[in-house]
């Protein structure tokens, strides 16, 4: 007898979270699922803008400018770790042209600096660093170079090409490759000093690029306005919208289009599964400027950024500008941290757990919906209205509701009510759309007895993977 029962719930178990149910398409190639997970990481603005107090430099700069006196890619690498990020992304190459690694096509690089005589990589260097820490290493290419004489012709694309080889070929893994969509202006282009304007749709002939980059690093996330696997956000203030869907008509966007920021919602039925990223910078400027070294975005602002990204089915790219001595400043480090420390203690204890749940008045395990694993989830029975009940034997203080969505099997949820109960009365906290792979939803903090989340539409049974409730204080 007891072995029967332990049969009918193996059975049952492995019916909830296996993959029986048909994908609601589009769904996430592998290299997106592996991304998704990251969730959060660090862009690295650090080039010669840094030595020019530039955001955007011309193309007519010295090499003999870029002299960090302390560069230390190591304590970037730990100060990111410690601070809980994945991966950083670094920018190899800005819109002016510099080059951080020694490029066999151009002398326009670290080669011709002071730094280390000529002889430094710093590309290399952070390969190291990263794999030391533990972190995953990604590359900005500007498509846009303002020193480089042929660029508008054939020829830049080769050059482009050939650097985009370098970078992936010689640097170890890389998780995500980055494409700019400022592209075409005035420059100094090898001393034309002119202004070149370019199709950004026909210019570049994305496809072969991206079908190179499958070719030498296929598990590399591509990201641009437009994808192919993760588009932007539509913004640089670090929000998402409270609406995002990961699903896009692929065709009605394109790298630098004027307004993209249109279509950053995503679309309900598009035909593929590009989801977005938000970029943000934890200072004004994405580069460093002494000037800011006060402006360091506060706490409350960047737990606000992190909610509106990572609680808004994105992820969040924090840019940090290292300064002239080649450092991440103090400032910037003791923040980061602060945001790390906020984040591990308020999501340390989900007081979900141990609690009673009831799905459509029927009473389920919470085990795969508080197994903090992406891949196992509940299906709900229906796709038109499904009601979850959370009742606690005890009220529990807390501020924050989580839920997710197996995004592996396809974004289904389209509408959903999340309510609380405090003194014996419900009160709805959010009217939502979207769910995705995470939505973070914050209320004022309360003694709840009980929380009651209806799924009210979605394209297909939803798949529910994560539940939580969380006090941040
Ligand atoms: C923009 C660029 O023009 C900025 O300089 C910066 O690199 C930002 C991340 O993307 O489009």
């Amino acid at each position: 007898m007891k072995n029967f029962i332990i049969l009918i719930l193996i059975v049952f178990i492995h019916f909830s979270c296996n993959d029986s149910f048909e994908p609601v398409n589009p769904i996430p190639s592998e290299r997106q699922k592996v991304w998704q997970e990251m969730e959060y990481y660090a862009f690295i603005h650090f080039n010669m803008n840094t030595f020019t107090n530039l955001e955007w430099g011309y193309g007519n700069e010295s090499p003999s400018t870029f002299n960090p006196t302390e560069l230390d890619t190591d304590q970037w690498a730990r100060i990111i770790k410690e601070s809980g990020m994945k991966g950083i992304v670094i920018t190899a190459k800005h819109h002016d042209g510099f080059s951080l690694w020694p490029s066999n096509y151009t002398e326009h690089s670290v080669k011709n600096s002071p730094w280390k005589n000529g002889k430094g990589d710093l590309i290399k260097e952070l390969q190291n660093s990263c794999e030391k820490f533990d972190l995953k290493l990604g590359i900005y290419l500007s498509p846009w170079d303002r020193n480089h004489s042929e660029y508008g012709t054939e020829n830049y694309i080769k050059y482009f090409r050939n650097q985009l080889t370098e970078l992936l070929t010689n640097y170890g893994e890389i998780f995500e490759v980055w494409f700019d969509g400022a592209n075409g202006g005035s420059g100094f282009y090898g001393g034309a000093d002119d202004i070149r304007k370019v199709d950004k749709k026909t210019y570049y002939d994305w496809p072969n690029t991206y079908s190179l980059i499958r070719k030498l690093q296929p598990n590399a996330v591509i990201f641009s306005d437009s994808g192919p696997d993760i588009r932007w956000v539509g913004n640089e203030k670090g929000y998402a919208n409270k609406t995002t869907w990961s699903n896009i008509y692929r065709d009605s966007v394109y790298t630098g289009m004027v307004d993209y920021s249109k279509f950053s919602s995503g679309q309900e039925n598009g035909t593929h599964y590009i989801p977005t990223e938000t970029d943000v910078s934890i200072r004004p400027g994405w580069y460093y400027h002494p000037e800011q070294d006060d402006k360091v975005k506060s706490l409350e602002k960047l737990i606000d950024i992190y909610f509106n990204s990572v609680g808004l089915n994105s992820s969040l790219l924090l840019n940090i500008p290292v300064d002239t001595r080649g450092l991440i400043h103090e400032n910037d480090a003791q923040r980061m941290i602060e945001l790390h420390n906020y984040l591990k203690s308020t999501f340390k204890n989900n007081l979900i757990t141990n609690s009673k749940i009831s799905i459509n008045k029927r009473k389920v395990s919470l085990k795969n919906v508080t197994d903090k694993d992406f891949n196992t989830f509940h299906a709900l029975k229906s796709k038109e209205k499904n009601i979850i009940t959370i009742s606690f034997n005890k009220e529990r203080p807390a501020n924050i509701f989580e839920i997710s969505e197996n995004i592996n099997l396809g974004q289904r949820v389209k509408a959903f009510n999340f309510e609380i109960k405090v003194n014996n009365k419900w009160q709805t906290i959010e009217k939502g759309t979207t769910i995705g792979s995470k939505r973070l939803i914050r209320f004022s903090n309360d003694n709840v007895q009980g929380l009651r989340i209806s799924i009210l539409d979605s394209k297909d049974v939803p798949l529910i993977s994560e539940l939580g409730l969380y006090s941040s204080n």
